[in-house]
């Protein structure tokens, strides 16, 4: 028994130590990029986000601040959220299209239900697409994005060797390396150029809120450097003065929009001369130039209904603060701090695939080259899938902090005025996306700022429910509901286009940020305070749900599979997240003790739903009706929402029973026709899809594909174009295949590919506020160890778990129950740290 505790102790010295014995991650490359959207490198904080080009002569740091965004209420103050035409006139189109989609429907089951014929084969139609009548009903729903807005680029500081200096005309150099260290945000540049070794830093301090640059070179003097800025901003005014560059201004828009922007650039040095000369600050024979750089803007996010987004506080003000703050401290002390913050979120988790190593010192580029054409070693391509995991963790810290605005398409970075999809927040699979890695892999912090959005959007998302939508028999209905397409001026309209406006689910899907915030969490507090969303959320589908005459159940009407479509009642993906959220307000009721009718009117509905079905050919049925389309798996077809109820949802759960069992099976079928392909986020969701399947090898086969055919040489993942969703999406499924907690049980290694037959974790959450760090070899638990926050029943399931033995901190053995074949459970208490190993 000591023997066996003196193993534990090592095996978790070996595990907490992990962090620091496992290869660095590093993104590294020997040349400076020249393109922004694959080769720059990305810093950031949450609120002010950075891409570093890194170039010798000239380098370009390209910087967003969060709240940047042409559009909204100060541009057009009868701005109301992208509703247009009148109430009357969109519910009566509303109205209209139900019951000729019943209709159309019912035509359809009647005449074209699929059968098997005599040869087994099955037998189906397509629906039909729109005729000209519902066509019109349904160009009647969209909205008006004529002020949408969008995320734009702040500006670049540029940092240019001076004219005159000796170096400016010699543009060679050698040794040149530039590396985003991502276990402390740090980016680090270096080269030699007549003998002197240059060096610069970057980061983005979340505490102090600035952008850092140090400039250093090991030979006297030797710093000679112009600093300025460029934008593509249009109303802009830059001034400088005593070492400070100042940038105030407001979006490029077609007309004033009410946002106000700042800038300020402030330079000091050690040992050389600074001047300040029009626009621009230079620096003559320096030892050392240190560049802070901070940003700011007037907006508010707004919580009520008064759709006031600007705070009375100049921006400029906020940044001479934060400038003469930052200014005081010594480089040092703010990079310790700023190290300290970020490893304060990072080193809650650490992987260790075995043997992970790049061996050769290969750059990025090369270790992507080299996944790509075979020509890695084992242990680099675990090093790349190591480092590519934890970038995912990196992006979401940079982008997402407490009290700033969520992830983006494209996470905090955005180039020029007019980004790809203006870098909104898509509702229908890609914001969701960004943070399904947030509760597993331990920042819980991060995915705040989702939630207060879901939350900023109720107030106008209350006013397009009772715009939009009445309940089937005319009359209004409760809650509140977005559509596809989102801001962060409260647009909670339908967009316009007529292959995916349509999503009035993505306010319910939305919600599952909060669920899984409490699942993972357990503060009840939390859930109490934002339980009345959800239940809104839920009781706008109570009313808008429809009879569907033909068999009785209930059904979204209108209904449209995301961005696939056609038009039909009951599509899969909106059944299933509508079943989710009704769970999910039921489960949370109960929780919180709250006896209220309308669970008893939530429950009632959720028993009437359209459920899942298993088409005649075997596969998952995307539509209500058995399609041809949904058999051949319509051209591979990049979206595969109707698997909702398996991922990110929780109804379906491998090995939990028969019945869930036959609906993975289909499940399968359905991924198999569509294929592997697909843009980046949809093969990022595929890990996650397999992984829930128990399938660690095909999941791992999907990374492969998201590694080599839509990853950019900075990692980004590309849609294309780079859409940071595939990254996060990534980093989720990787922990799906170590650990799933959706069931009521934490499973261990439920989809372990070979590949990763031996390794540790540490710090990976479980539903229930349990934290786990895990040895494994051989694709077997070695030993577990189990940090139960909230003091929680522990359940587990995994192969011959009832062989380990279980220990308290204090040595005390713990005697499990043995709940099934595979599953224990034991009582825990908060704070309580289990060991468990054979
Ligand atoms: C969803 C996807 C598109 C794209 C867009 C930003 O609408 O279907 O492919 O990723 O988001």
């Amino acid at each position: 028994m000591k023997n066996f505790f003196l193993f534990l102790s090592i095996l978790f010295l070996g595990i907490y130590g992990n962090a620091q014995n496992a290869p660095a991650l590093k993104l590294y490359y020997d040349f400076p990029a020249t393109s922004w959207e694959k080769e720059a490198l990305p810093l950031g904080n949450g609120n002010i986000g950075a891409m570093v080009f890194g170039g010798v002569t000239t380098d370009v740091i390209q910087m967003n601040e969060h709240s940047l965004w042409s559009g909204g209420p100060g541009k057009n103050p009868d701005y109301n959220g992208g509703h247009a035409r009148t109430a009357s006139e969109v519910k009566r189109n509303l109205q209209d299209l139900r019951v000729a989609l019943q209709e159309k429907m019912a035509r359809f089951s009647k005449e074209n239900a699929a059968y098997v014929d005599s040869t087994g084969k099955v037998i189906a139609a397509n629906y039909s697409r729109e005729d000209s009548t519902l066509r019109s009903y349904i160009t009647a729903l969209m909205g008006d994005k004529t002020d949408f807005g969008s995320y734009q680029s702040l500006g670049n500081i540029n940092i240019t060797y001076l004219s005159g200096n000796n170096a400016s005309a010699d543009t060679t150099y050698t040794n040149y390396s530039r590396e985003l260290d991502i276990d402390r945000a740090v980016l680090k540049v270096s080269y030699t150029q007549k003998g002197v070794n240059y060096t610069r830093e970057y980061f983005i301090s979340h505490p102090d809120n600035v952008l850092i640059i140090r400039l250093t070179a090991d030979h006297p003097r030797s710093l000679s450097r112009a600093i300025y800025i460029t934008t593509p901003q249009q109303a802009v005014n830059i001034t400088a003065e005593n070492g400070v560059i100042t940038m105030t201004g407001k979006p490029a828009d077609q007309t004033d929009n009410g946002l106000k922007f700042a800038q300020q650039i402030k330079v000091k040095a050690t040992g050389g001369l600074i001047k300040t000369d029009d626009e621009k600050i230079t620096v003559e024979n320096a030892d050392e130039i240190l560049i802070f750089s901070s940003a700011a803007t007037n907006y508010k996010q707004c919580m009520d209904s008064s759709f006031n987004y600007f705070s009375d506080q100049a921006p400029l003000t906020n940044v001479q603060n934060t400038i003469a703050a930052v200014a005081k401290k010594s480089y040092p002390e703010l990079l310790e701090t700023h190290v300290k913050d970020y490893q304060s979120l990072f080193n809650r988790m650490a992987l260790s695939l075995k043997n992970a190593a790049n061996s050769n010192h290969k750059t990025t580029n090369q270790l992507l080259d080299g996944y790509k054409n075979n020509t890695n070693s084992a242990a680099e391509n675990l090093y790349l899938e190591q480092l590519y995991f934890q970038f995912g963790r990196y992006l979401l810290i940079s982008s997402s902090r407490k009290n700033g605005l969520p992830a983006n398409l494209q996470g905090i970075w955005a180039e020029g005025l007019t980004p790809p999809w203006s870098a909104d927040y898509h509702t229908n699979i890609n914001v969701q996306m960004n943070y399904w890695l947030a509760e597993q892999t331990n920042l819980a912090d991060c995915h705040l700022p989702v939630i207060e959005y879901t939350k900023s959007l109720v107030p106008r998302g209350r006013y397009t429910a009772s715009y939009y939508y009445c309940k089937p028999d005319g009359s209004p209905v409760r809650g509140w509901v977005i559509h596809h397409e989102n801001n962060i001026w409260g647009n909670t309209a339908p967009g316009n286009w007529y292959e995916g406006f349509y999503f009035p689910a993505a306010a319910g899907w939305m919600c599952q940020d909060i669920w899984e915030h409490y699942n993972f969490n357990q503060d009840k507090a939390f859930l109490e305070e934002y339980f009345p969303i959800m239940l809104d959320a839920a009781l706008f589908w109570v009313d808008n749900l429809w009879v569907d005459s033909r068999d009785g159940t209930l059904v979204a009407n209108p209904s449209y599979s995301p961005e696939h479509g056609p038009y039909s009642l009951g599509a899969s993906c909106d059944q299933a997240i509508i079943t989710e959220l009704f769970d999910m307000v039921m489960k949370a009721a109960k929780i919180l003790n709250k006896n209220l009718p309308e669970i008893n009117e939530i429950a009632t509905a959720k028993s009437r739903l359209s459920g899942p079905k298993v088409g005649l050919a075997g596969q998952f049925m995307e539509w209500k009706d058995e399609l041809q389309m949904d058999i051949t798996g319509d051209d591979h077809h990049r979206h595969a929402n109707h698997l909702f109820w398996l991922h990110p949802g929780s109804q379906i759960i491998v090995g939990r029973s028969p019945q869930d069992d036959l609906y993975a099976k289909a499940m399968k079928t359905t991924l198999n026709t569509r294929g592997d392909g697909g843009t980046g986020w949809s093969k990022a969701w595929k890990i996650n899809f397999w992984a829930r399947l128990h399938e660690g090898n095909h999941s791992h086969k999907l990374l492969e594909e998201l590694l080599k055919e839509s990853t950019l040489t900075n990692l980004f993942d590309t849609h294309p174009p780079f859409q940071i969703d595939g990254n996060f999406g990534a980093t989720a499924g990787m922990t799906e295949m170590l650990v799933q907690s959706q069931g009521d049980y934490i499973e261990l290694f439920p989809a372990l590919p070979d590949k990763w037959s031996d390794g540790q974790f540490k710090g990976i959450k479980a539903r229930g506020n349990f934290e786990l760090s895990a040895d494994w070899a051989d694709k077997t638990l070695r030993s577990l160890e189990i940090i139960s926050n909230s003091g929680n029943v522990c359940r587990i399931k995994y192969q011959g778990i009832k062989n380990y033995t279980i220990k308290q901190q204090n040595g005390k053995p713990v005697a499990p129950v043995i709940v099934g074949d595979n599953i224990i459970e034991f009582k825990t208490i908060p704070g309580g740290v289990y060991r468990m190993g054979k």
